[in-house]
């Protein structure tokens, strides 16, 4: 009885898997015009793919082969149908000229969408013509993320590669419930303002396993973030991971529930904050620093950090144990802590 109970089962599995296999849709973009020569613009085929997927009742796949595909700024918008899932074997290019993202302050950017993963693909921006224009102090363009993620629910951001955004390489701003793992960003460290991830005004999102090379935060964190993890995280060169830096805005929401946990930090210095936070836990910290002091909890005296918990960190500048400092902190530590705990 117990035998046919089980094979029942799997019976019931396997009619389901193969339904959903029979149901599902897949858009190639080279069906849709895209050409992988890395000259061609292929932005209309991306958004007619896009489209087709969008609409499509059963869950669907874009698939985007080996090779180099030229995309102008794109929007990929929801609301969709059903589940997409992007397929990256290629690299996506941005024009040479840096100002053909204009001003719009996006390269590929994901709006409303919701149950959508990207797997694999290569995001090339070739930002260096932008930071040369910014650092001669000329009149330049906004400057474009290379890839973000507004009013988005349930993602995957799979094996993604990110070189040379002009500024911040991916952004989670205003959604719930992002898993992203095995990134890589890669910028050179003095490329201005290049943060690898910015996540804002978001819950429920968990960043694992990704390696963050760049000129600015390897993690910045906004105002109004809750539930976030950040777990086998490799940073550096870069700015660490900074809480709350923008602090400009009256009325911010607070950041809450942050966990940084078995991360490896090499060449880093720190940020600071203006807004409220509150239960930020480090756990299994190691690196070294780029500057005597490692840590930093710069918290304002109206708006306190509180519930701060450090647990065994080891961060050193140049083989010496790095100081921290605190202000207006609140919190306990524990377990083996270089620089000494401050709070
Ligand atoms: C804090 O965030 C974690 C995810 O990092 C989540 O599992 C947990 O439920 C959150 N805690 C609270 C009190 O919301
Ligand atoms: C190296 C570095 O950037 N250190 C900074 C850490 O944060 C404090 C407070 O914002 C700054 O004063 C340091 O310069």
């Amino acid at each position: 009885m117990a035998k046919f109970v089980v094979s029942y089962v799997v019976l019931f599995l396997f009619c389901i898997f193969q339904q959903s296999n029979a149901a599902s849709a897949s858009y190639n973009v080279i069906k849709f015009g895209a050409k992988p020569d890395g000259k061609t613009d292929s932005t209309q085929p991306f958004l007619k793919a896009w489209s087709a997927a969008c609409s499509s009742a059963s869950p669907s796949t874009i698939y985007v082969p080996k090779g180099r595909y030229l995309l102008k700024a794109t929007v990929f918008r929801g609301p969709c149908k059903n589940k997409i899932t992007v397929q990256i074997d290629g690299t996506l290019v941005a024009p040479t000229d840096y100002r053909a993202l204009g001003n719009s302050g996006y390269w590929i950017l994901f709006i409303k969408v919701n149950r959508v993963s990207v797997f694999g693909g290569t995001l090339d921006a070739k930002g260096a013509g932008f930071w040369a224009c910014q650092k001669s102090g000329q009149n330049c363009p906004v400057g474009a993320r290379s890839i973000t993620f507004n009013w988005a629910n349930d993602i995957l951001i799979s094996g993604l590669t990110t070189i040379n955004s002009q500024s911040m390489h991916l952004v989670i701003n205003s959604c719930n419930n992002v898993l992203v793992r095995n990134v890589r960003v890669i910028a050179p460290d003095q490329s201005p303002n290049t943060d690898g991830i910015h996540v804002q005004t978001s819950t429920g999102v968990t960043i694992t396993g990704s390696t963050l090379q760049t000129g600015d935060d390897c993690i910045s964190i906004g105002p109004s973030t809750r539930n976030l993890l950040m777990s086998s995280i490799k940073c550096g060169p870069g700015h660490g991971i900074s809480i709350g830096s923008l602090g400009k805005e009256f009325n911010e929401g607070g950041v809450e529930n942050i966990t940084l946990t078995n991360s490896i930090f090499s060449g880093s210095d720190n940020g600071s904050s203006g807004v409220k936070i509150s239960q930020v836990t480090y756990r299994n910290i190691q690196g070294t620093s780029a500057s005597p002091e490692a840590v930093t909890f710069d918290c304002s005296p109206t708006n306190p950090c509180r519930g701060i918990k450090l647990q065994d960190i080891k961060l050193t500048y140049m083989n010496t144990a790095a100081t921290s400092s605190c202000k207006n902190i609140g919190g306990t530590s524990s377990g083996v802590l270089m620089p000494e705990s401050c709070v």
